[in-house]
């Protein structure tokens, strides 16, 4: 029985979703603390002093404070053994995609959306290399469920759970579902989750939440 206090840093983002999801799919009671980054909290000194990289998501685990998503999705199927299988190929697989997640889909994704909407000033060079890699990276995806049923094999992982965050985020660099029928498919597997809908409901609660200071 997991009697430690979870408190998870988060806000409506691609990369904080991702812990929520873990969270309730594994039945670990968590509390939800916001952390605007449209105000720009993630900078303030008491954030930076729980991580100075200055980004959400952030998980204290009774008291073990963890950064990175994906650091975060490891430490949380280890500790419970699920999501994650306990060894060989299939979990090799796992975390094949969990560093294709963090090196490549998230990066991209992220740089596309910011030159796409956020750049002070236009960058086409730099949007269309970021847009086009993400666009090749969902045909990477769609590809690959054409014959299994989830990103690391026929059981869904945390290496679903890792690229839901940034799917589920797909407008901000103008992504779309259109014409990827086997990503469609998962998306839409993967979103019906009791788990993935509470862990939305409530990372979007966040939105109107008051500040929790670190
Ligand atoms: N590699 C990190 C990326 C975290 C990240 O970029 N978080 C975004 C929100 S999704 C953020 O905090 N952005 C605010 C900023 O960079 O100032 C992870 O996977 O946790």
């Amino acid at each position: 029985m997991q009697t430690n206090m979870i408190e998870v840093y988060a806000f409506a983002t691609p990369n904080s979703v991702k812990v929520p999801i873990a969270l309730e799919e594994l039945g670990l009671a968590y509390e939800l603390k916001a952390v605007n980054v449209r105000k720009g909290e993630q900078k303030d000194a008491a954030f930076l002093s729980l991580n100075a990289n200055g980004k959400v998501p952030v998980l204290v685990d009774d008291g073990f404070v963890l950064t990175e998503s994906a650091a975060i999705l490891v430490h949380l199927a280890e500790k419970t053994g699920e999501l994650l299988p306990q060894s060989g190929a299939a979990r090799a697989r796992v975390f094949e995609q969990l560093f294709f997640h963090a090196s490549a889909l998230s990066p991209a994704f992220g740089n596309a959306g910011f030159f796409k909407r956020s750049s002070p000033q236009p960058q086409p060079i730099a949007e269309a290399r970021f847009s086009t890699e993400a666009e090749r990276i969902l045909g990477l995806l769609d590809v690959k469920l054409a014959d299994q049923a989830f990103m690391a094999g026929d059981a869904f992982t945390i290496a679903d759970i890792a690229h839901f965050g940034w799917l589920w985020r797909r407008q901000f660099p103008g992504l779309t579902l259109d014409e990827r029928p086997n990503l469609s498919r998962w998306y839409e597997t993967v979103a019906a989750r009791p788990a993935v809908q509470r862990a939305i409901a409530r990372v979007e609660a966040l939105v109107e939440a008051p500040t929790s200071a670190a």
